[in-house]
């Protein structure tokens, strides 16, 4: 697996019950034993229907095993992508649902082994292809029984098919503020190439994801936007929100905060201010996450309209310095390039690989 990629593109297609044994049992019909042309004819009949009856086994085993394989091992899976598919599919279902699929592997080859045996007790050619019609019906109905869980599979394969791949190497700069403030403009100015969007799961928006590349060409971090997500009070979000907010606290290494101090983005500077309060409670007071204040649209904004916004971070003590807020007109890229080297000396003097 590449590390660019969600680990869930893997987990392939999950047949139905019915095209697994369609499968199986037209493969292992067509298939005949190579036998000795001295061998007596019933012993050649038992011996072709103890081979059918071997290849669909073999088939029905080989199938049910991949498709467990193909499901990325949820143990060792990393934090963030083991949130959101809790957040999907549970997690707890999902490794339930593995399981029973996996007790059908021990029934087929008990039965593989009885209805061999019973082949070699029968005294007709006729006898002997009824105890392989038997077998087959037999493993129909142990498969047919894991219709439930084959569905549920290909149900989680498809609802973990939205989960974004994120780079888990790279560091993560998490761009948070209210709506309208210019977040998705800034990730754009600050990315080296078109931010790529992606589906963040349960949430009706999508998730922007930008790449920095260094002066060789190699990516260095991403910028991750977060509509829908990091952009309201914690107390209007509902549990899934909050869920994909404690997943993206496993990558985020630095927060960008961005404010827009005039009434264009239609939120007042008190609101925004409170959403930073609790953007820092979440990221910043246990997992001690740096949250970078930007104060954007200068260009539109009066003095007056910082000024009122700086002394109110000020006031609640939610900056000593006002010099340490980065002024920005991302709409332009103006100053865009003090975020730029402000993020380039902090990586540089962090190990921030994880
Ligand atoms: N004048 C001015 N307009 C800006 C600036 N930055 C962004 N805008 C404009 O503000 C509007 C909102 O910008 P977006 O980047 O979409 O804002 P956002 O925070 O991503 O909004 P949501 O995705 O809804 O949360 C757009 O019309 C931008 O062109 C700026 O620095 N100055
Ligand atoms: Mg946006």
């Amino acid at each position: 697996m590449s590390k660019n990629n969600s680990p869930f593109e893997y987990f392939y297609q999950v047949p139905s019950a019915q095209q697994l044994l369609d499968f199986a049992f037209s493969k292992a019909s067509s298939k005949s034993a190579s036998l000795p042309k001295t061998l007596p004819n019933l012993e050649k009949i038992k011996r072709k229907e103890m081979k059918r009856i071997e290849t669909s086994k073999d088939i029905l085993t080989k199938k049910v095993k991949s498709i467990i394989k193909s499901v990325p091992n949820l143990d060792t899976l990393p934090e963030f992508y083991r949130r959101l598919s809790h957040l999907l599919v549970n997690n707890d279902d999902l490794r339930k649902n593995l399981g029973r699929l996996n007790g059908t592997l021990p029934i087929i080859q008990r039965l593989e082994r009885d209805y061999k045996r019973k082949v070699t007790y029968q005294r007709t050619s006729k006898q002997c292809a009824a105890a392989r019609v038997e077998y087959f019906g037999r493993c129909s109905s142990v498969i047919r029984k894991q219709s439930k869980t084959l569905q549920f599979l290909e149900k989680c394969r498809i609802d973990l098919m939205q989960v974004p791949s994120v780079d888990l190497i790279l560091p993560s700069v998490v761009i948070a503020g209210y709506p309208n403030v210019g977040k998705s403009t800034l990730v754009g100015k600050i990315s080296s190439a078109q931010p790529q969007i992606s589906e963040y799961p349960f949430t009706t928006k999508q998730i922007y994801l930008g790449i920095y590349y260094d002066k060789f060409g190699s990516r260095y971090f991403q910028v991750i936007d977060t509509p829908g997500i990091l952009d309201r009070p914690m107390s209007k979000r509902n549990y899934i929100e909050k869920q994909a907010i404690l997943a993206l606290n496993t990558i985020a290494t630095i927060i960008i905060f961005v404010f827009d101090p005039t009434a264009a983005s239609g939120y007042d500077v008190i609101s925004q201010i409170k959403l930073l309060e609790e953007v820092k409670q979440i990221f910043s007071e246990d997992l001690e996450i740096p949250i970078k204040i930007v104060i954007n649209k200068i260009d539109f904004a009066t003095s007056d309209e910082i000024n009122l916004l700086l002394s109110k971070l000020t006031e609640m003590k939610l900056i000593s310095n006002s010099e340490d807020i980065i002024r920005t007109n991302a709409k332009d890229g103006e100053n865009v390039d003090e975020i730029l080297k402000y993020l380039l000396k902090f990586f540089k003097n962090r190990d921030f690989r994880r």
